[in-house]
């Protein structure tokens, strides 16, 4: 095991967690190009789960799903998803994805938010963005991570990169006029339902629109530096009881003692 990696987020290992390192030929990809997709990453009957989850809460939470973060126009969106269901410690705690986080930012971090994105045919567009909103400073301080629960093609709004676009210094608005237009360099993170795409989320991305109206649901999980806010906090979104249960490593990934 490499030791640099305790270094990285000495608490994290006091509390227990250990590395996943099986996907570690993956990681130049993911630092040179800002992003990769790794395979069957979730099975059938996880699948099967998490589409059922994603299903319920809509239902459930009608109006108001997303309400927490944000809602918009084509997309289904669901937020707060760890006050939602035990479910989801599978995707945060997932020890790949911790690991890659710990290998780009190399350094402590916390989650952000974890979220669904669904979108509805016609709908989907969205125009490109980094998830960090202040000028980049060459410090990498976001990790996203897109969790397929359905099959993620260019005709259903899979979402599209630029690549390499995580190191430019300059503002997206500098270099690009229109964010929703096409861009000559993009490419789709097209994968199969059980797949997971992590990237550095300084990265220029979006969800597409989905034009054959087939599902495209998915859950992101999203981590930032641990001296940012987090998109939900979740010291206040958890309820006490969900609070209660958590094990040391949860609590610390979550930032809630
Ligand atoms: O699900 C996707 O395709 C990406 C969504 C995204 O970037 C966002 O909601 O900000």
């Amino acid at each position: 095991m490499n030791n640099n990696y305790k270094d990285y987020d000495p608490e994290l290992f006091k509390r227990g967690f250990k590395c996943d390192f099986s996907k570690i030929d993956l990681l130049p990809e993911l630092a040179s190009n800002g992003f990769i997709i790794i395979r069957n990453v979730l099975g059938d009957i996880q699948i099967k789960e998490f589409r059922k989850i994603f299903e319920d809460l809509y239902a459930r939470e009608g109006s108001l799903a997303g309400t927490e973060v944000s809602q918009m126009v084509g997309i289904r969106r669901l937020a707060n998803l760890i006050n939602k269901s035990e479910l989801f410690k599978q995707i945060y705690l997932n020890k790949i994805l911790l690991t890659t986080i710990l290998f780009i930012l190399k350094k402590p971090f916390k989650l952000g938010s974890l979220n669904g994105h669904d979108p509805l045919k016609g709908g989907g567009l969205q125009e490109f963005h980094s998830d960090w909103k202040h000028p980049f400073d060459g410090n990498n301080h976001v990790i996203n991570s897109i969790w397929m629960i359905d099959d993620f093609c260019i005709s259903n709004g899979a979402t599209r990169v630029i690549p390499k676009s995580h190191t430019i210094k300059q503002s997206i608005d500098e270099l690009i006029e229109n964010k929703l237009d096409d861009h000559p360099e993009q490419v789709f993170l097209e994968g199969r339902a059980g797949d997971l795409a992590i990237f550095n989320s300084h990265l220029w991305h979006g969800s597409y629109i989905n034009k054959s109206g087939e599902k495209r649901r998915a859950y992101h999980c999203y981590f930032v530096a641990r001296q940012f806010p987090q998109q939900t906090n979740q010291r206040i979104y958890l309820d006490e009881d969900v609070k209660s249960e958590m094990d040391p490593v949860s609590k610390y990934i979550l930032d809630i003692d």
